[in-house]
């Protein structure tokens, strides 16, 4: 299958070119936000959008799909918080797998469950080495993993875990505090395991301003992502997605 999504994580990555992912909460729009969100989107040049929750309690999730398709061009690749959160409108899935925590429904038992599924969708399968993070107060993720998080200021945990994804295989790290952190991830966690992993680096939670989304790409992220801060505030989409095309280009190994 061409791989479409996930080369351009690459190519983005071999230019230095770092990239901004727009959290959306299936729960948390309606038709009518739906196209404002995306019409600001397009205006600040997200390049991506993610789409998922921990939780997701409303079942319209092919709908939000399809309403994000119909008003924009930009990607839109699924963060799942279970197998149910799969849908084949959407052009890529983040296919997590908990490496932080020893949760083996979450390593792998889930996996097993969807994968007849997920194949049959046709959607590009990008493999993602999920690392839950400390916050600094427990999170909606961290609750329902039923897994412990990397304490903040354990960078080697955080390094070792990366790189022993990057060794089995995965095709990119996703470091997250939990939506709402209280604290996001540290500039040297981020830069401990961007230096030490070739494959893309995505970091989130918790981050409510431009400038720590600068300060991220400098220390090694790749993608920002950014969810709550936004719902709250839409300016917020252009003011963090130049901040981040706007960051320097290399990370220092
Ligand atoms: C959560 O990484 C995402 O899984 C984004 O977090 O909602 O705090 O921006 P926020």
């Amino acid at each position: 299958m061409y791989k479409k999504i996930y080369n351009s994580f690459i190519e983005r990555k071999a230019k230095g070119t770092k990239s901004f992912a727009v959290l959306i909460d299936p729960d948390k729009v309606t038709p009518a936000g739906i196209a404002d969100l995306t019409a600001k989107c397009t205006e600040a040049k997200v390049d991506y959008i993610f789409l998922g929750g921990s939780l997701v309690i409303t079942n319209h999730l092919d709908e939000v799909v399809q309403q994000i398709k119909a008003t924009c061009s930009i990607p839109v690749i699924l963060f799942p918080g279970s197998p149910s959160q799969v849908s084949r409108f959407a052009d890529a899935l983040l296919y997590l797998s908990v490496i932080s925590g020893r949760n083996p429904e979450l390593l792998i038992g889930q996996h097993v469950v969807s994968a007849a599924a997920v194949k049959k969708s046709a959607l590009e399968v990008i493999s993602t080495g999920y690392l839950v993070i400390d916050g600094g107060a427990p999170t909606t993720v961290s609750y329902i993993s039923n897994t412990t998080p990397i304490p903040a200021d354990k960078d080697d945990i955080a390094m070792v875990t990366a790189m022993a994804g990057d060794m089995l295989g995965m095709k990119v790290i996703y470091m997250d505090a939990g939506s709402g952190a209280r604290k996001p991830i540290t500039e040297s966690m981020i830069h401990r395991v961007a230096s030490q992993v070739d494959i893309p680096v995505i970091v989130g939670g918790g981050i409510r301003d431009a400038e720590k989304a600068y300060r991220n790409c400098k220390a090694g992220a790749d993608i920002i992502v950014v969810g709550n801060a936004i719902e709250k505030d839409f300016s917020l989409i252009k003011e963090i997605a130049d901040a981040v095309h706007q960051a320097p280009v290399n990370v220092n190994r």
